[in-house]
């Protein structure tokens, strides 16, 4: 045998080994899926267009598994571009070359490939969420995930009748990629939606719409548990029914104190868990959802629309000539009503579901997370010799030009990232103020991660700031983790005394939550999970932006505690790898010119 050969062999001696392994660690069952990514004419609000939907269906297929099970996903990407799926919420256990996000842990799927993604489910119950995380394919290319108890086990509450899932989504009547991409190359403003979407459909208060709204039927009397997955791009969502208050029971793949309310406050990537009774009147009753706007007021160039669902209960009845539409469901502009809502969520933290929030912090990290220029004199958009961007501690966030992340990180290669994601901003100011020095809204662009040894416990405080009058709430997102939130307070963050309020005891454990308006948000999480983990702001327009950036957490000193082998089959690089990077071609003179106050 030459040296060669043996090393195969020991090389499939510890495969088998790994394999041996993971196999006594599988508790759950094991299921296969087909996802078949295809573009589609759909008809909403007058309109046809072709969109990339996977099995020809918006939103997607469902996931529906048990706690502890593995997936696994074949992607066959029969559109005409590159794409990745993220399975959101899934803490995939030494698995990040599964996790999704493009450049960051893998290279697109190509145009007539298929890739099979392993998604391992660990402690994760109740709903999430899976989606496209190319360009902003997640627009139309997402589904609910349900985690069920393990078999044998059941809810921390009576079990309900039955179930019903909402994804809400927003609805563009253009071609969206077009329109992305020319906003992106010429700094301008990203499109707003056309109108909000349950389960596909924009409801009876839009255009051409009312024929298709969307019914569920209720029997009086049932107990149901609604799934509510916020699949919109760019809003934080009020979510009503007219005269039944929810008992909202889970969040994020966590389950949480129940909260009695007549309406919920839901961010991008967020997903609830809310029990419905249908005990009223028998009789039809609209859903309601609407933009909840933490802008500034002068802000105004957001989706309006009043995007309802009818709850229609079973019987004889007199229909009425047009459903109750919920008169609890918030303004606009209700920063109390979400803020309270918000701040209501907290952790079961009993026996059975006991809380592990870590208390011997080992690294603190102090992020920034703003609105910013980016000098660019010749771009035509939005500023001043500048374009808008975003950053977390002044750095905007670009995808490695030659290779994604992980593979680099893995196989050693340099150049594609840098490891000096800085733990604190480059300056100090009164990040919530109404005035600011000249010139500190610019920010500058780079790859940069962070590093984190294998068993530290983190806890990061993340600050807004209200720079270019840009203060607003950013939900900000963790792969391959779920957080919990120790802390939430308003203005600047007092390292004296702003950590004595924090929240040991219940705090929520979720995957995404918004640092507030004028304020900041403290997380912790132990890093025992080694890969590239991506991080960023959920609304899809500040992503495009630059308010990302990913963890690389180090392997531990064991097999168990490392990363995982990669599937043989990633999908290969194309180099020169499409990136965001903004170019000064393709301007559009008539851009130009006087503009309305630009939304972030
Ligand atoms: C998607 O469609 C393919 C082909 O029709 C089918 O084999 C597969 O089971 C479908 N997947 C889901 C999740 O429904
Ligand atoms: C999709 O719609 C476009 C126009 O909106 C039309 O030209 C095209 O033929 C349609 N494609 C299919 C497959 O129906
Ligand atoms: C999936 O891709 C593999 C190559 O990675 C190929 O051998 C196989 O035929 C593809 N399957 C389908 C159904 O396209
Ligand atoms: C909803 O809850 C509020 C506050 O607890 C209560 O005032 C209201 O009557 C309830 N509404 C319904 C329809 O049960
Ligand atoms: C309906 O059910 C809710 C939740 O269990 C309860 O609070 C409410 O009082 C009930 N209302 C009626 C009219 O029975
Ligand atoms: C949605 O409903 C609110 C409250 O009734 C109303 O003020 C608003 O104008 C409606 N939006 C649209 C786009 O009609
Ligand atoms: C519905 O109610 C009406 C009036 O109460 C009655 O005449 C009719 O027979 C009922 N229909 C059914 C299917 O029960
Ligand atoms: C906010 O919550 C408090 C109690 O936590 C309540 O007293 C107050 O009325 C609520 N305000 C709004 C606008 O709902
Ligand atoms: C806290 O962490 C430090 C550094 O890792 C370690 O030396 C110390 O033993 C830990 N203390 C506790 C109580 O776990
Ligand atoms: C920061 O600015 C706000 C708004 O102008 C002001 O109310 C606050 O006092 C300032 N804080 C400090 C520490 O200067
Ligand atoms: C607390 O914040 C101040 C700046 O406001 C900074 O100088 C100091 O280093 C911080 N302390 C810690 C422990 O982070
Ligand atoms: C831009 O709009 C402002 C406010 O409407 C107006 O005062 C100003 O004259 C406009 N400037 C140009 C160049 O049109
Ligand atoms: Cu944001």
């Amino acid at each position: 045998m030459n040296s060669k050969n043996m090393y195969t062999m020991i090389e499939y001696l510890g495969i088998m080994l790994l394999l041996g392994q993971s196999f006594c660690m599988v508790q759950g069952d094991v299921h296969f899926y087909d996802f078949i990514l295809r573009e589609k004419n759909f008809t909403r609000l007058c309109k046809t267009k072709s969109m990339l939907v996977v099995n020809e269906s918006f939103p997607g297929p469902v996931i529906r598994i048990h706690k502890g099970d593995t997936v696994y996903v074949n992607v066959h990407n029969q559109g005409y571009y590159g794409i990745t799926i993220h399975w959101h919420g899934v803490m995939q256990p030494r698995n990040p070359w599964s996790d999704g996000p493009e450049y960051v842990t893998q290279c697109p799927i190509q145009p007539g490939t298929n890739f099979t993604y392993e998604v391992i489910f660990s402690d994760e119950e109740g709903t999430l969420w899976w989606h496209a995380h190319s360009d902003w394919t997640r627009a139309t290319v997402h589904g609910a995930i349900i985690v069920l108890p393990r078999v044998g086990s059941t809810y921390p509450f009576a079990k309900p009748d039955a179930e019903e899932i909402l994804v809400l989504a927003a609805w563009y009547t253009g071609d969206l990629k077009e329109l992305v991409d020319e906003a992106l190359v010429t700094g301008n403003d990203l499109p707003s939606s056309d109108a909000y979407t349950i389960n596909g459909e924009p409801g009876d208060f839009c255009a051409c719409s009312n024929e298709m709204t969307y019914r569920w039927m209720v029997d009086y009397g049932k107990t149901y548990l609604l799934r509510v997955v916020n699949a919109v791009m760019n809003a934080e969502i009020f979510y009503a029914v007219a005269e039944h208050n929810l008992t909202v029971v889970g969040m994020d793949g966590h389950y949480i104190k129940p909260i009695s309310t007549s309406y919920i406050m839901v961010s991008p990537g967020q997903t609830m868990d809310i029990l419905f009774k249908a005990n009223q009147s028998v009789g039809q009753y609209y859903m309601a959802v609407r933009h909840y706007s933490s802008e500034d007021p002068s802000v105004t160039a957001f989706d309006h629309v009043n995007t309802t669902a009818i709850v229609e209960y079973r019987g004889n009845y007199t229909i009425p000539s047009s459903p109750e539409f919920p008169s609890t469901l918030p303004s606009y502009l209700d920063f109390i009503s979400a803020r309270n809502f918000t701040n209501r969520i907290r952790s079961l933290a009993n026996k059975e579901y006991p809380v592990d929030v870590p208390l011997n912090i080992t690294k603190r990290m102090f992020i920034t997370v703003s609105m910013n220029s980016l000098y660019c004199p010749t771009c035509t958009g939005g500023l001043d010799d500048a374009i808008i961007a975003t950053s977390m501690n002044n750095i905007s966030w670009v995808n490695p030009s030659t290779t994604d992340v992980l593979y680099a990180y893995y196989r050693n290669i340099s150049g594609a990232y840098t490891s000096d994601f800085p733990d604190y901003p480059p300056s100090f100011y009164n990040f919530t103020g109404d005035e600011f020095s000249e010139n500190i809204d610019l920010t500058v662009q780079g790859t940069k991660v962070k590093v984190l040894n294998y068993g530290e416990e983190v806890e990061i405080v993340f600050q807004g700031t209200s720079l270019l009058s840009g203060s607003m709430n950013h939900p900000m997102h963790l792969h391959g983790y779920s957080f919990y939130v120790v802390g939430i307070g308003s203005n600047n963050f007092d390292n004296e005394t702003d950590p004595k309020g924090f929240n040991l005891v219940d705090p929520p454990e979720v995957n995404t939550f918004g640092v507030p308006k004028k304020g900041w948000l403290a997380i912790r999480f132990l890093a025992n999970n080694p890969g590239v983990w991506f991080w960023h702001c959920h609304f899809d327009r500040h992503l495009s932006w630059g308010m990302n950036t990913a963890f690389i957490v180090k392997n531990g000193a064991t097999t168990e505690t490392s990363i995982r082998q990669p599937p043989v089959d990633m999908p290969t690089c194309k180099v020169p790898l499409k990136s965001w990077i903004r170019s000064d071609d393709g301007l559009d003179e008539e851009e130009t010119g006087n503009k309305t106050k630009l939304g972030y």
